[in-house]
């Protein structure tokens, strides 16, 4: 197999809004992230992945780019930047950014000028349809909510935006949209960035025509993705990118690729033939979702452990040799993985902090660490809607409550205290104090209060933190090509309480066994007396007894 550096490297991303204000406006900013670099250094991972710092109006936190060129005044300047860019090379770290061309802001120079008439060169940088008012060109519904398309009472034409209103979408189709992209691509490559992690970049490619979604449920707009995931030209597209500027840097690529399955990821990530390097998948996290489809996302019922475990090994056996896995629990879109798929309780925090992590470093593919992971960071428990600032959450809230009457009020709260995006946003804990050294300021997000016990400070100072074990677990995989190449075994898929698999690498093999449940169990796998243990998260080890969210590490031969 053709070995490349992103293969054996651990990813950190930060949030810059959330991750270290360093001028006291209550919003971090790039030179906080300066100053933290060698905190990022000394976990010790490979690269370093932002969220978008470029100009935006903010209207979805920075995915809405009103110029690919210049850096959110908010967060700094390009020499900051620079900066910025420069001192990670210092310390061998790698820095991916955020890549965001399936729309743009409304206010982008390209769309202004796209909105001015109907025959502004720009006009067919989006999409742009006929319509009467009130009745839009069709049934698509937004991921925020309403409808696809906004109507321009000017031209009397509307345009489409997946995404917020102020969040049109770039027509793909039209030449002069990609080379301008590549330019963009090119212009970040050019200063030294190692990469890009591309937003939503299987929605590019939309199907012929824009015809209906299906709505069998009679939602009052019907789902949009199975429409734009995976379009028609999408392939001819990477190949474009590929061929016109990734191939011409050794830059690392990860496509975010909601509804994406393995035979695509392959396709479009494959190891000798990928114009990407890797995807982002969702079939782990989105194994939740309501029984109520016009609900979607919003839900607080558990995640079933026997459809995590087929979700996750599934994507180990089908890329195994032919492309490379991302592995992530947690992201600035999803609710904390601790309090999502482990035990925020007090009592079972940390060991089911340190669970997590440990099955998912064990697998095969470039792990993913979204900052305060490390910490055990929980949800943010907010209690009331006023604490809530994503649009996502905002605005289904409105769609749900307000407008359809789904739920009532006190559900949709549950639902936001389980899945808002918020949950991943609250500022990083660094200490104890008021503003847990986030800021001098007021926090844009309330922090979680839980930071005064959950924060860096305490976890360097404690040998059995969850970010001491973050530590320890990078330093296995650096030393260690079975971790990072070997096969991988799923056992007993159908044990809804111990996720157990195997990993095998030139002749030899490891056994990782965890218990997801807050109680004891008991296995019969082959556990080893003398020794070949890699990492747990108890002191002493009872081999095949597992208590409550115990996870190990084995070598068995
Ligand atoms: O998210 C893409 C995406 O599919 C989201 O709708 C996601 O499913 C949702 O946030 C989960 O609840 C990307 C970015 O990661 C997200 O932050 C942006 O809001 C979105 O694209 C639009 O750019």
């Amino acid at each position: 197999m053709k070995q490349s550096w992103w293969q054996h490297a651990v990813v950190y991303q930060v949030y810059p809004r959330s991750f270290q204000d360093s001028d006291g406006d209550g919003i971090g900013d790039l030179a906080g992230i300066i100053q933290r670099l060698p905190y990022i250094k000394e976990l010790g991972v490979d690269v370093i992945w932002l969220n978008p710092v470029y100009k935006s109006p903010d209207r979805d936190n920075g995915y809405d780019i009103s110029d690919y060129r210049s850096i959110q005044p908010r967060f700094g300047d390009m020499k900051t930047f620079d900066r910025l860019l420069e001192q990670a090379h210092a310390l061998g770290l790698h820095l991916v950014m955020d890549l965001v061309v399936n729309h743009t802001s409304d206010q982008h120079e390209w769309f202004k000028k796209s909105r001015e008439s109907k025959d502004s060169p720009y006009r067919d940088f989006y999409f742009w349809r006929d319509g009467e008012p009130g009745i839009p060109p069709n049934n698509w519904g937004s991921y925020f909510g309403g409808s696809t398309w906004e109507y321009d009472d000017a031209s009397k034409q509307y345009y489409l935006h997946l995404f917020a209103k102020e969040q049109p979408d770039l027509n793909w189709e039209n030449p002069q949209v990609r080379e301008s992209i590549w330019d963009v691509m090119r212009f970040w490559l050019d200063k030294g960035v190692d990469g890009f992690r591309m937003d939503v970049i299987n929605f590019i490619s939309k199907p012929e025509g824009l015809p209906d979604a299906p709505n069998p449920e009679h939602a009052a707009y019907a789902n949009v993705e199975p429409m734009v995931a995976d379009g028609p030209k999408l392939n001819e597209y990477f190949k474009e990118m590929n061929s016109k500027v990734l191939s011409k840097y050794d830059a690392m690529s990860v496509g975010e690729m909601p509804s994406v399955t393995a035979q695509d990821a392959v396709e479009y990530a494959g190891l000798e033939t990928g114009e990407l390097n890797m995807v982002f998948q969702f079939d782990h996290v989105t194994l939740a979702f309501n029984k109520d489809p016009r609900l979607g996302k919003w839900n607080d019922e558990p995640v079933n452990l026997v459809a995590l475990k087929r979700a996750l090994s599934k994507w180990q056996q089908a890329l195994d040799g032919k492309a490379w896995n991302s592995l992530y629990w947690n992201n600035h879109d999803r609710a904390r993985a601790v309090s999502r798929f482990g035990d925020d309780r007090p009592e079972f925090r940390v060991r089911s902090a340190k669970m997590l992590a440990l099955v998912l470093h064990m697998m095969q593919g470039t792990p993913y660490i979204y900052q305060g992971e490390e910490l055990g960071m929980t949800n943010a428990h907010f209690t009331r809607l006023e604490q809530y600032q994503d649009i996502e959450s905002l605005e289904a809230y409105h769609q749900f409550v307000d407008v359809e009457h789904l739920v009532d009020h006190d559900t949709m709260m549950r639902y936001l205290a389980t899945e808002s995006r918020d949950n991943a946003r609250t500022p990083m804990q660094w200490d104890a104090t008021a503003k847990g050294g986030f800021t001098e300021g007021t926090p844009w997000l309330e922090l979680n209060t839980n930071h005064d016990e959950i924060n860096v400070d305490a976890e360097l100072n404690d040998p059995d933190s969850v970010l001491r074990f973050y530590q320890r677990l990078i330093e296995l995989r650096h030393n260690n090509d079975l971790i990072v190449y070997g096969n991988y075994i799923e056992l007993d898929p159908e044990d809804d309480e111990v996720f157990a698999y195997k990993r095998q690498y030139e002749g030899r093999t490891m056994l990782v066994l965890s218990n997801f449940t807050d109680q004891t169990v008991t296995r019969d796998y082959p556990v080893p007396v003398d020794g070949g243990l890699m990492i747990s998260n108890y002191q002493d080890d009872q081999g095949a007894t597992l208590r409550p969210y115990e996870a190990k590490a084995f070598m068995v031969a």
